[in-house]
């Protein structure tokens, strides 16, 4: 059971189920949010008391292809973990060496360490949703998307769904001095997440799970990589032990959880592109890529 938002009419969100057979049903609740705050005080899950509002329902006559979906949480704040599969590790290495890659780093330190790394990525007003535009920095000349799994996380930090999540980083900047993380990572509709929060419940193995990207250029597919988040070097509850630890944590936060697909390193992306992130049982998340306004 996925959950959405679309555009109903004009400039009214529409809160709605998706059934593993496409079937979409609205909810009567205006977000996510207030179905996580109704399903806790019911003391019921989101899964059990989205099923028991459809049971009976009209399905829409529109397919979910035929929505226009919207982001389907304002999340308050979106945090992202990393350098949490190897290739990431790999790459962060690249870039913060000038591709020498001789000597260890800390990089190779934080992959190895108890503690993980964790950064604070995005609010809701830098996030943008399926189909919305995601900006390049205009002082970076490297600059790649970073798929990744991201969890939905309730006012505890139990991961109450799953969502996919576009990490815009600046090469570039982080390479140069990692000091520079926060501008590597934070500005502008630099984050990208959506289409769908898959409901914890419904997911079987969250760790047998296919992340894709594909990057397009006037047309043309001009980067694809695929990864599976069993390679995921942490597990997910490790990720929110630590972001709630001695930490206020709000309903509807996201954490991404790292990227395993980096594209090669003379790439970078370009004002026009179209990046799409694809994640088995939760759907493709597909962005323009613009230039600085
Ligand atoms: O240290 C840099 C961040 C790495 C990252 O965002 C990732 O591994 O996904
Ligand atoms: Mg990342």
């Amino acid at each position: 059971m996925r959950i959405i938002r679309y555009l109903k009419a004009l400039s009214s969100a529409q809160l709605a189920a998706v059934t593993d057979e496409g079937k979409v049903y609205e909810l009567p609740q205006q977000d996510f949010l207030t179905l996580l705050k109704e399903a806790e005080a019911a003391d019921s899950s989101p899964l059990a008391l989205v099923e028991k509002l459809t049971a009976g329902a009209q399905p829409l006559s529109q397919s979910l292809e035929q929505l226009e979906l919207l982001v389907p949480i304002e999340a308050p704040e979106v945090w992202a973990a990393g350098v949490t599969y190897e290739r990431s590790r790999e790459a962060r290495n690249y870039e913060a060496t000038g591709g020498r890659m001789d000597a260890s780093t800390f990089y190779d330190k934080v992959y190895d360490a108890e503690r993980p790394e964790l950064f604070f990525k995005s609010t809701a007003a830098r996030t943008v949703g399926p189909g919305g535009e995601v900006q390049l920095r205009s002082d970076s000349e490297w600059q790649i998307p970073e798929p990744e799994l991201a969890l939905v996380l309730d006012g505890q930090g139990r991961i109450v769904g799953y969502t996919i999540g576009n990490d815009m980083s600046c090469r570039d900047i982080e390479g140069e001095n990692p000091l520079y993380l926060p501008q590597a990572k934070v500005w502008k509709r630099s984050c990208s997440i959506g289409p769908a929060i898959r409901l914890t419940e419904t997911v079987e193995d969250p760790y047998s799970l296919q992340i894709t990207c594909r990057i397009y250029r006037d047309g043309n597919k001009v980067v694809e990589g695929s990864a599976s988040t069993g390679q995921l070097k942490r597990k997910l509850e490790e990720l929110t032990s630590y972001l709630v630890r001695d930490n206020e944590i709000f309903e509807g936060t996201v954490l991404m959880t790292g990227t395993c697909i980096v594209p090669p390193n003379e790439f970078t992306l370009a004002d026009g592109d179209r990046v799409e992130i694809e994640i088995s049982g939760i759907g493709t998340l597909v962005n323009p890529v613009v230039r600085a306004s």
